[in-house]
């Protein structure tokens, strides 16, 4: 096909205007005189993507040239955010469209007010996988991130004094104008069965599915800042073959049970498991994933071999990255695929298998840590759990060799658990099966070493590695916070920092001029007063993640509590006006985290209802925390709080948001706390409670939460205010829980806790001194970009170089 070439797309406003009512006519069917603000919407969308896929075009084709080691990144979860701010300012775009729709009578804020965010995914490992792919491309790397098409992203959820109610989130239930759809690379995925010998193959065995269910792809660009590269995230959605309508039932008036078998194919796309950091055995889950896995793999080996033809380059031209666990039955896919479908030799397909892929780990739960029952697998996969015995059966030799008499050993490490029922263990499947593994911030990649995968980093010690990890500078400040964006573009003179987020460091020269200082407290003050979460001039302090016990939302509150008691003790004193914003879901079946989100609400509302503390203190809970959400808290936080038991939090990612803002952490030694801590300094940076290892101790030594209660009368009378009925049953269930057992020290880490705010609050006295914290925290939060995360990856665990894309005019 050689001499066709597509035109040029203009790069003026006129051009683009053109582009733009072209797409309205054409595409979208309408007119200038009858368009809706969602025509426009729509039909901007359409002219946006249009100039990346002419970038992805020349993408594909540098990539194809290159044949390169290609990055697949299989995650069950992406939390993209919305697509039209980002991609108007990855393709330049911005002004054009705003001159262009406010011709049309519409303002690019009420058309970006209708771009839904695609919610794939739970919290911070789904928020991750976004934040790479942005890096991937922004650093010309060739990659495709793999991903399940949700029909129903993360629930709604709505905060009330009854607590979180949840809804489906039926996100494309407009149509989603960024996706491509490409029927063509449907695959065909089976499941159920049973599997037969290959006579004369010992290795080999034939599996004769029970079921049948097509995946249909569909992909998202993924544009590169600042470069030509255009990568895709794809996703696949879940489709009924047409066999499997029934007719006959149909005709015979059946029509439930004539369509029984494609609902049921279809439900495995249909939603997002709202679960995060439990483990959580459903026999759909895992439908999802070896879901993903099938299509996936078959999609990157399909890739191969338009390239390649011999098996033995696979691993040079391939690596494949797994978030978490949850897409691990791919290793003992890929080995079914390469013994099985293409007849390699079990040794050889081993040695390409472990060559091929690396696993990232991001808890320290035990109960996140993913086991499956022996069972389950053997009805639902009954092939890849032949294979993962014969890969266990091979990997315990090594161990009984390198250990010799160790039985105990042996049990401890073998991937199948035996008590109190037989099941598999992903996490020792993942380790077994890739060349590297990785924690997600230095602590946590310890840990792993020390603690939970001990015994593996004993055999095999350099497969260990730690990757910290990053979050996108232009969603993450760029597009959350233009105005602080625009002042240190002005600082540093131009904005090469957002490619080159070290460079930031340079605004500490800035500090000395009171001007520029003025101009930063003044855009804070702005960013409060856009959120409109409370009084501006009042210190926000702000609480935004997932619910969840170990993370303590349980400790703000009893320090909110506490503040409300001491403003009543002495309502003429001289305290410091807070807004208090909790933000976050809880799995809909955690009832404890739920519990919390209930009480936080119901003090909220009693405090707001008191005419004594409500000048001082105000608690504010804004519905439904997702990443859009997040994008306008974070520019207005003042202070940030990373308040897990330390040894619990694998990273946190929320801290780098809040910290590259401008907001001062108070914080526990966890995660990558310890990290930011490092970097913007002891003295700008509110540390408290125990270390990772004095929490281990603690608990061992039969730690007794009464005790504390006992000991501290202010504590005492938070915990008996909640307990005391006037927060209904739930204010009794949480104090007695935190009484009883308190699994994650909070009692222990309360005192300290109430030291370091009283320290926050005198450093928010000095007015001129907070602001210089402020800065110091932008400045030195370079090293948190997740460009330098993904140059890791390239450098130590990939082991991949840019391909980049040429420029065209
Ligand atoms: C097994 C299934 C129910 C499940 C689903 C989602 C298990 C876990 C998850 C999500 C985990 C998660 O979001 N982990 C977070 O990953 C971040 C990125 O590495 C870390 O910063 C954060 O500390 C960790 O909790």
């Amino acid at each position: 096909r050689q001499g066709i070439g597509l035109r040029k797309l203009g790069k003026t406003a006129d051009e683009f205007q053109q582009d733009l009512l072209s797409n309205l006519y054409y595409r979208r069917g309408t007119t200038v005189e009858s368009a809706s603000a969602r025509d426009a919407y729509e039909t901007l969308s359409l002219t946006v993507r249009d100039r990346l896929a002419e970038r992805r075009a020349r993408t594909a084709a540098a990539h194809y040239a290159s044949n390169p080691r290609w990055v697949y990144y299989l995650s069950a979860e992406y939390l993209l955010g919305a697509q039209l701010e980002q991609n108007l300012l990855y393709s330049g775009t911005g002004n054009l469209a705003a001159e262009a729709v406010k011709a049309l009578g519409f303002s690019l804020e009420d058309l970006e007010d209708l771009d839904v965010e695609p919610g794939l995914g739970n919290g911070g490992l789904g928020r991750l996988a976004a934040c790479l792919v942005d890096s991937l491309a922004t650093r010309d790397i060739p990659a495709v991130g793999y991903g399940i098409r949700y029909d129903l992203g993360i629930f709604r959820q709505i905060i009330t004094e009854n607590g979180q109610t949840e809804l489906p989130d039926d996100w494309a239930f407009q149509g989603n104008p960024w996706e491509f759809p490409a029927p063509d690379d449907r695959q065909t995925v089976g499941f159920y069965g049973h599997t037969e010998p290959v006579p004369g193959s010992p290795d080999r065995k034939v599996w004769v599915p029970g079921e049948i269910v097509l995946g249909e792809p569909s992909h998202m660009l993924v544009p590169g800042y600042g470069t030509d590269t255009v990568n895709i995230v794809r996703l696949w959605s879940a489709k009924a073959s047409e066999a499997s309508f029934d007719l006959s039932r149909f005709s015979a008036g059946q029509y439930a049970e004539a369509v029984q078998e494609a609902v049921r194919a279809e439900n495995i796309s249909k939603v997002l498991y709202p679960d995060d950091s439990t483990e959580l055995g459903r026999e759909l889950r895992l439908k999802q994933q070896y879901f993903l896995v099938s299509c996936s793999l078959r999609d990157i080996i399909r890739r191969f071999r338009l390239r390649n033809e011999d098996w033995s380059e696979f691993a040079d031209k391939t690596v494949i990255q797994l978030n978490d666990t949850h897409p691990t039955i791919a290793i003992p896919e890929l080995m079914r695929l390469l013994v099985d479908e293409y007849e390699l030799d079990w040794s050889k397909a081993w040695e390409i298998t472990r060559k091929t892929f690396a696993y990232t780990c991001h808890t320290l739960l035990p109960e996140a840590l993913e086991t499956w029952p022996v069972r389950l697998i053997e009805k639902l996969l009954p092939r890849h759990l032949e294979i993962i015995y014969v890969i266990n059966m091979l990997f315990l030799r090594e161990v009984g060799a390198q250990f010799p008499g160790d039985q105990d050993r042996i049990r401890r490490m073998s991937i199948i658990q035996e008590e109190p029922e037989r099941r598999v263990r992903m996490a020792h499947l993942a380790v077994v099966g890739t060349e590297a593994v990785n924690g997600v911030a230095e602590l946590h990649s310890k840990l792993l070493r020390e603690t939970v995968l001990d015994d593996f980093a004993d055999l095999w010690p350099a497969k260990f590695q730690n990757v910290t990890n990053g979050i996108s500078p232009r969603r993450f400040i760029r597009i959350a916070n233009p105005r602080l964006s625009d002042l240190i573009t002005e600082g540093l003179g131009d904005d090469s920092w957002l490619r080159d987020l070290e460079k930031l460091a340079g605004l500490e020269s800035l500090i000395g001029d009171a001007s520029f200082r003025d101009r930063w407290q003044s855009i804070k003050r702005a960013n409060k007063v856009a959120l409109a979460a409370g009084d501006p001039d009042s210190l926000t302090d702000v609480m935004i993640k997932r619910f969840h016990e170990y993370k303590r939302q349980q400790l703000k509150l009893l320090h909110v509590v506490t503040l409300y008691q001491r403003i009543h003790a002495n309502p003429a004193g001289d305290w410091v006006p807070r807004t208090v914003l909790f933000a976050g879901k809880a799995a809909p079946a955690y009832h404890a985290a739920k519990d919390l989100i209930q009480l936080i609400a119901t003090v909220g509302a009693t405090i707001a209802a008191d005419p004594v503390a409500s000048p001082y203190l105000k608690v504010v809970f804004p519905s439904n925390y997702n990443v859009t959400l997040a994008e306008k808290i974070i520019p207005a936080a003042d202070l940030s709080e990373q308040i897990s038991l330390a040894g619990k939090e694998a990273s946190g990612t929320g801290n780098m948001k809040l910290a590259l803002n401008g907001a001062v952490t108070i914080g526990t030694l966890d995660g990558a706390n310890i990290e930011i801590r490092a970097r913007v300094g002891e003295d700008n940076f509110f540390l408290f409670g125990l270390d990772a290892y004095e929490a281990a101790q603690a608990r061992i030594n039969g730690y007794q939460p009464r005790a504390f209660y006992e000991h501290d009368a202010e504590l005492r009378a938070a915990i008996d205010a909640l307990g005391s009925g006037a927060f209904g049953d739930v204010g009794h269930r949480v104090a007695s829980s935190l009484l009883g057992w308190d699994e994650y020290l909070t009692l222990a880490d309360y005192r300290a806790y109430l030291d370091a705010q009283a320290q926050v609050e005198e450093a928010w006295r000095d007015r001129d001194r907070w602001i210089r914290m402020s800065i110091l925290n932008t400045a030195h939060s370079g090293f948190f970009s997740s460009d330098r995360t993904v140059a890791d990856y390239a450098a130590r665990i990939w082991r991949v170089a840019p391909v980049p894309v040429p420029h065209e005019d």
